[in-house]
C-alpha cells in the first residue's frame, strides 16, 4: 500500500514502525465500524469513541534540533502511552504527558473503520509542530516551531479500515495538539 503510493517525507519511518508494531502485536487504537457519515455531525467533534486511539508520548532534549524532529523523536519504545477517544490535549505551560513540559513529542494512532466511503473534514491544531497521516499519505502539516496554528483538510475515508495519525512536537512554551472531525 504504501509503496504503491511512492511517497516519502517525514514522519514516514515511525509510521513504518507503527505498522511493524501492530505487525508484532503489539495494540493501537481500533474502532469498530461506525457510520459517521450518517452521524449528522455537522458541528466540530473531538470525540471518536472510547479508546480508538492509542497516544504514545516520547520525551527528547534540544540536542535533537535538527530542523527535522519527525526522523528522530518517534523511535523506540515511547516513554508513556495510553488509550484514548480523542486526538485533542492542551498542556499549556504545564508539564507534558511524558512528564517534561518542553521537548516533547506525541503520536496518536486509530484504525478508523467505515461501512462506505465518508467524507469528513479534519481539523488540525497546535504548538508547536504537527502532522495528519491517512493511510501513509500526509494530508496536512506544519512541523516547525510555531504558536497555535491551524490546517484542515478533507478526507474520504474509505469503505473498510483506514490508518490515522497525528504526530506532534513541543519545543518551548505553551503546547497543545487538538484534532477535530465534523461531516460536511
Ligand atoms: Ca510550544
Ligand atoms: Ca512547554
Amino acid at each position: 500500500m504504501l509503496a504503491q503510493q511512492g511517497k516519502l517525507h517525514e514522519g514516514i519511518e515511525g509510521f513504518l514502525e507503527g505498522i511493524a508494531a501492530e505487525a508484532s502485536g503489539q495494540p493501537i487504537g481500533n474502532h469498530p465500524e461506525v457510520n459517521y457519515c450518517a452521524s449528522g455531525q455537522t458541528g466540530w467533534e473531538r470525540d471518536f469513541g472510547a479508546g480508538t486511539w492509542l497516544a504514545e508520548y516520547w520525551n527528547f532534549d534540544n540536542s535533537m534540533n535538527t530542523g527535522n524532529f519527525g526522523a528522530n523523536i518517534f523511535v523506540g519504545s515511547p516513554d508513556a502511552y495510553e488509550y484514548t477517544s480523542n486526538a485533542y490535549e492542551n498542556w499549556g505551560n504545564s508539564t507534558g504527558p511524558a512528564g517534561q513540559s518542553n521537548f516533547f513529542g506525541t503520536r496518536h494512532t486509530a484504525t478508523i473503520n467505515v461501512p462506505a466511503n465518508c467524507v469528513m473534514e479534519m481539523r488540525l491544531r497546535g504548538d508547536d509542530g504537527y502532522a495528519l497521516y491517512v493511510d501513509g499519505v500526509r494530508e496536512a502539516h506544519h512541523w516547525s516551531n510555531h504558536g497555535t496554528t491551524t490546517r484542515t483538510s478533507t478526507i474520504t475515508l474509505q469503505p473498510g479500515e483506514n490508518l490515522v495519525m497525528v504526530e506532534f512536537y513541543e519545543w518551548g512554551g505553551g503546547a497543545n495538539i487538538r484534532l477535530e472531525w465534523r461531516i460536511n
